[in-house]
């Protein structure tokens, strides 16, 4: 499944950069975006994943994401993201960057996670930018509202908009700095998150890519393991642990 010289080099690296999307949470229950079963082939990204959108019909926006934030409520964490938590404890420095917004990196136990696209279970005020946890909002004819008079919307990122600077400064001087990048269920398609593991191959990195399909980044990157991440990541973890057992001082 993967090269002993991968093996060897995640349970030697002093800095991993793990990027996972929809494709890890996909053995949950949570539909990826694009694909066969894609939320994009049954809704149309324009009329509920934009500014404009939210502008047009703030109501069908906030029931397109309530209907999201009722199937995350009622899935578990998969064994993908519980090997990543665990992952933590092999090595020393772990930055998991993130385009879901699901939460479940967080429910399964990892620790420093950039979530460079936000996430669903909070709101944020249109008009003043405070935020909220879903279970806090008041909502007022299908929209959440905040004190200040303002539209919640969900602190997500949509097309056309800037993704957190903060965080992602934080994600790509990770892939600069780091030994080894994963690239996990993602697509690579959309802009700038694909680029996070572009920059850890320019950067020197070793860059080893897990998904059931090639994406664009196939091609450029050192390993490509064909596989589900339920499957795949457990026994990455269970091969780098027993690398680190036979090879104690790393
Ligand atoms: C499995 C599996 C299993 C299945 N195990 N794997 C440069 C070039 C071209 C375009 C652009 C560009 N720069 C910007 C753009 C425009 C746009 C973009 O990239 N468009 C492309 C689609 C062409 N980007 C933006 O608009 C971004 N903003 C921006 O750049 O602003 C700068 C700016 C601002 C102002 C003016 C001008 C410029 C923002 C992007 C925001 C993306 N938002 C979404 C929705 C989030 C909220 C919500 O959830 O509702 O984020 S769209 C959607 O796509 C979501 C995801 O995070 C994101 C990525 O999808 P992901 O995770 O890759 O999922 P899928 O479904 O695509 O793939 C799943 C994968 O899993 C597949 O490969 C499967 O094979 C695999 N899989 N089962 C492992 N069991
Ligand atoms: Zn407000």
């Amino acid at each position: 499944m993967f090269s002993e010289s991968a093996i060897k080099k995640i349970g030697r690296s002093e800095t991993i950069l793990i990027l996972t999307g929809a494709g890890i949470s996909a053995e949950s229950g949570v539909p990826t975006f694009r694909g066969e079963n894609g939320l994009w082939k049954k809704y149309k990204p324009k009329e509920l994943a934009t500014p404009d959108a939210f502008r047009n019909d703030p109501v069908l926006v906030w029931e397109w994401y309530r209907y999201r934030r009722d199937i995350i409520r009622s899935v578990e964490p998969n064994p993908g993201h519980l090997a990543l938590a665990a992952m933590e404890e092999t090595v020393p420095n772990l930055v998991l960057v993130t385009q879901n917004v699901d939460g479940l990196h967080a429910r399964s136990g990892s620790k420093r996670i950039l979530e460079v696209h936000g996430n669903i279970m909070r709101s944020r005020c249109s008009q003043c930018a405070r935020t909220l946890p879903a279970d806090e909002e008041t909502w007022r004819n299908g929209v959440p509202v905040c004190e200040c008079g303002g539209m919640m919307r969900p602190d997500v990122v949509w097309f056309g908009e800037s993704l957190p600077r903060q965080v992602l400064k934080e994600a790509f001087t990770a892939a600069e700095e780091c030994d080894v990048c994963l690239s996990i269920g993602t697509s690579a398609l959309v802009q700038p998150a694909a680029s996070i593991p572009w920059h850890a191959v320019q950067a020197g990195a070793y860059v080893l890519e897990i998904n059931p399909e090639s994406t664009p980044l196939t091609p450029h990157i050192q390993e490509f393991v064909k596989g589900k991440a339920g499957i795949v990541l457990p026994e990455l973890l269970r091969q780098v642990r027993e690398q680190q057992q036979k090879n104690p001082g790393r």
